[in-house]
């Protein structure tokens, strides 16, 4: 059966590339970024705490994308800035971004954006996909040991070996839009400058079945449906 994530985002889970900033500017932020918070690997929810990125998780080509695939109504539930820098091995493995330690999206009403703000390339760790995997659905999660810095955005997919693999580089200011059972990962940089990318998970009212209740709430962007009661959680069993 064709379903509407199969109709927006297509067998391969994705779509790509969408432009949320020019070029340009993708770059200056980046500059600023690698400026502000050098050699800190993970910013946890830079939507909250910086203009740019409020902005950013608003772009109208990225929503106008996003609510093709989710309907009017989209929040952010939570955005990780991930930076790499040179020299530094910092690899991100095989996950989906709607199932961690913490909580689980239901597909249908969920889907992720990773937006690259430096150029992202095969050489600086550019995102790498396992097309198709989305439709196994998702996989079983374990927590990636902490390891005192900062490490560790993704919990791991448990088992997963990937059959179809493609590298996704994105030029500064385009973003990716991936199915939330998609399983992709990241590589270290082996470049000389710094690779920053945004990601962001958007939901629509009752897209999150289960979560952490120290969370930080969802922050509505567009749509009427989150006054309307349906922003509740559901709750199911793991
Ligand atoms: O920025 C990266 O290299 C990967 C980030 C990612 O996959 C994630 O945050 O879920």
């Amino acid at each position: 059966m064709l379903t509407q994530l199969d109709g927006i985002l297509g067998r391969r889970g994705m779509s790509s590339p969408i432009e949320w900033s020019s070029p340009g500017a993708a770059r200056g932020r980046g500059a600023l970024l690698v400026a502000a918070h050098r050699d800190q690997e993970i910013v946890r929810n830079p939507h909250l705490t910086e203009d740019w990125a409020a902005s950013a998780v608003r772009a109208p080509n990225l929503l106008a994308a996003v609510q093709a695939v989710l309907g009017p109504d989209v929040a952010v539930e939570n955005t990780f800035l991930v930076a790499k820098w040179p020299g530094k091995a910092f690899q991100i493995p095989w996950h989906q971004d709607g199932i961690d330690a913490r909580l689980e999206l239901d597909p249908e009403r969920s889907v992720s954006a990773w937006l690259a703000v430096t150029d992202a390339t095969e050489a600086n760790g550019c995102l790498e996909v396992a097309q198709g995997s989305q439709s196994a659905g998702y996989l079983p999660v374990e927590k990636e040991p902490a390891n005192g810095t900062g490490r560790g955005r993704a919990d791991q997919a448990v088992g997963f070996t990937p059959e179809t693999t493609i590298t996704v580089p994105l030029r500064a200011g385009c973003a990716v839009l991936m199915d939330s059972r998609l399983v992709h990962r990241s590589a270290t940089n082996t470049s000389s400058g710094a690779r920053i990318g945004l990601n962001v998970r958007y939901t629509a009212p009752g897209g999150i079945v289960r979560r952490d209740p120290k969370s930080p709430s969802v922050v509505p962007i567009s749509g009427t449906g989150w006054q309307s009661g349906r922003t509740r959680e559901r709750r199911a069993p793991l």
